[in-house]
């Protein structure tokens, strides 16, 4: 399929998805996130593939919300049309891994869409924040919420309300990115973490990513329960079986997604 915002290349089993507005730092418009939902619903659909990696250019993963196209909206228009509910909910619906790769700015729902994928590999040039307060406004794509849980209340406050960036060490440190790696090596690097994630087990990997991010949204004690249910029920694939079975004899198991 085509596409104007974005360019989808898939090979080894990883879906590599470029948002592509350059002349507007990859700013996410109605058309392009619209686009980014359809690909990610194509490679959830497409049996070939096992991870999808999300980048931008070098410059920019993306600067925000399209500030020109909000700039015409009334209240009415973004309540009653709920902006970017939609895409922001279908998202949330793909259920194979999703690694962000982000170089250059993150701002705003740049930040929040880096945020929304499984895990973040930034470049060094990496720099992310949350500047919706000079725009008299927050963020509305999961900011205040998701950036607390990555990096605890004290740093999500300053970030939301100076409006100030992040540089990737920083955000490293804070726990927000679970690696850095030089910017002419970033997709490389982003690609080989997805095709280690490909060799696995598919039941296995959807299991993983509904628990870790159950721990988002439950308590402890019901988190665990999920996690040791999850745990159980695993006994019931044949991965499982195979998985244990190529560790007793030494060898590399051979993963069916059964
Ligand atoms: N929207 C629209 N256009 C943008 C955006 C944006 N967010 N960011 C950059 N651009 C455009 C610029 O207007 C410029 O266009 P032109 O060449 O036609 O003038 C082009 O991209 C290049 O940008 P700059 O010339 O500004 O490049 P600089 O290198 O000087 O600066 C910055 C880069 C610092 C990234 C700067 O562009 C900037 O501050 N951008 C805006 C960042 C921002 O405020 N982002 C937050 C937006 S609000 C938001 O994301 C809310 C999300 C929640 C939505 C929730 C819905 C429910």
């Amino acid at each position: 399929m085509g596409y104007e915002t974005l360019k989808v290349e898939i090979s080894n089993h990883v879906a590599l998805i470029r948002l592509d507005r350059p002349e507007a730092l990859n700013a996410l418009n109605s058309m392009l996130l619209s686009e980014l939902t359809k690909a990610l619903v194509a490679a959830q659909d497409d049996k070939t593939v096992r991870c999808i990696v999300l980048t931008g250019s070098e410059k920019a993963f993306a600067a925000g919300a399209d500030i020109t196209e909000m700039a015409q909206k009334s209240f009415v228009d973004v309540f009653m049309g709920d902006l970017f509910g939609t895409e922001v909910d279908r998202f949330m619906r793909i259920r194979k891994p999703i690694i962000a790769a982000v170089s250059g700015y993150a701002l705003g729902g740049g930040c929040e869409l880096a945020m929304m994928c499984d895990f973040i590999i930034a470049a060094d040039t990496a720099k992310f924040g949350q500047p919706e307060i000079n725009l008299g406004v927050v963020a509305g794509m999961g900011g205040t919420q998701r950036l607390t849980r990555a990096v605890g209340k004290a740093k999500s406050m300053d970030m939301h309300l100076t409006g100030r960036f992040m540089d990737a060490a920083e955000a490293e440190r804070s726990g927000l990115v679970s690696r850095v790696v030089p910017a002419k090596k970033l997709v490389e690097e982003a690609l080989a973490a997805a095709a280690k994630i490909a060799e696995k087990s598919m039941v296995t990997v959807t299991a993983v990513k509904e628990a870790v991010n159950q721990s988002q949204e439950m308590g402890l004690r019901e988190g665990l329960l999920f996690e040791k249910r999850l745990f159980h029920s695993l006994f019931a694939s044949e991965d499982r079986a195979e998985g244990m079975k190529a560790f007793v004899e030494k060898r590399e198991p051979q993963f069916r997604d059964k």
